[in-house]
C-alpha cells in the first residue's frame, strides 16, 4: 500500500530534498510550507502524487485547520517529518533581538508541537506511524551566539525523547535527526539576506547537502518496522562538533 508522508518546510532545503527522495521511493506526500508557488513547483517535479497545504506552523489555529482539511486519500499519515524551522540572527545573548528569539521559539518549538499534536491522535488510534523531527547539532551543544537557536533545537531533542516514551505502548516509531552544517537557505535566513556572510559558512568546507540529509531520513523511514533510529547525528566529515570545524583558509 502507498505510504503517506507529511513534510513541513517542504518549500526549500532539507524538506524539499526529502520530498523528492521519498517520492522516488513511492511515498505520496503532503507538502507543507508558507510559499505556495514553491510548493507547486516541487509538486510538479515529483514522480508521485502529492497534496499542498499552505500554512505557517507557528499559527496554532492555521495548523489545526489545515490538517483537518486534508483530502481523504491523504488522511492516513504514516510518516510525519517535522522539518520546518530556521535560525534568525547570530548574536550574543545580551545583544540579540527579541523578535528573532520569538521567531525561533514560535517556529522551531511551538510549530513542531502544534503539527505533532494535530497528527498524533490518528497514529495513536491506529497504533502505527512514525515521526521524524529535524533537530540540529546545535541542540546537542550550544555554540557561541547560538543561544536561543541552540535552545530551540535542544527542545526538539528533548521533546522527541518524551514523545517516544509517551507513545511507547502504541507501537509508534519516534526519532530525530540532528544535522550539522548543511548548505541550504539556512544561513541566508540567519543572516537576513547577507549573501556573502551566508556563503562564507560553507565555502571553506565540504558541507552536507540537503540530499545527504534526505538520504538519512529515508533510511530512518525505510528501516524495518521493529527498528527505530531514535537519534541520528549527521555531520559533514569536516565538522567534528558544533564548533570544531576543519576550515580551509
Ligand atoms: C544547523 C547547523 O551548526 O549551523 O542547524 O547550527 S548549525
Amino acid at each position: 500500500m502507498t505510504k503517506t508522508v507529511l513534510i513541513t518546510g517542504a518549500s526549500s532545503g532539507i524538506g524539499w530534498a526529502t520530498a523528492e527522495k521519498l517520492a522516488a521511493l513511492g511515498y505520496q506526500s503532503i507538502l507543507c510550507g508558507r510559499r505556495e508557488e514553491r510548493l507547486k513547483e516541487l509538486q510538479q517535479s515529483l514522480p508521485a502524487t502529492s497534496h499542498i497545504l499552505c500554512f505557517d506552523v507557528s499559527d496554532r489555529t492555521a495548523v489545526f485547520q489545515a490538517i483537518k482539511q486534508i483530502p481523504e486519500a491523504f488522511q492516513q499519515i504514516d510518516l510525519l517529518i517535522n522539518n520546518a524551522g530556521n535560525a534568525h540572527g547570530l548574536d550574543v545573548s545580551h545583544e540579540a533581538n527579541l523578535d528573532d528569539w520569538d521567531a525561533m521559539i514560535d517556529g522551531n518549538v511551538k510549530g513542531l508541537l502544534y503539527v505533532t499534536k494535530a497528527v498524533l491522535p490518528q497514529m495513536i488510534e491506529r497504533r502505527s506511524g512514525q515521526i521524524i523531527n529535524v533537530g540540529s547539532i546545535a541542540g546537542k551543544e550550544a555554540y557561541p551566539k547560538g543561544n536561543v537557536y541552540c535552545a530551540s533545537k535542544a527542545a526538539v531533542d528533548s521533546f522527541t525523547q518524551g514523545l517516544r516514551v509517551d507513545t511507547n505502548p502504541y507501537g509508534l516509531r519516534i526519532g530525530a535527526i540532528h544535522p550539522g552544517l548543511v548548505e541550504t537557505e539556512f544561513s541566508e535566513v540567519r543572516f537576513k539576506g547577507d549573501h556573502q556572510k551566508a556563503e562564507s559558512v560553507y565555502s571553506t568546507i565540504t558541507a552536507l547537502t540537503a540530499a545527504d540529509v534526505a538520504d538519512a531520513v529515508a533510511y530512518m523511514a525505510e528501516a524495518p518496522p521493529h527498528v527505530t533510529l531514535a537519534d541520528v547525528t549527521l555531520l559533514p566529515t569536516d565538522q567534528a562538533s558544533a564548533y570544531v570545524i576543519n576550515r580551509r583558509s
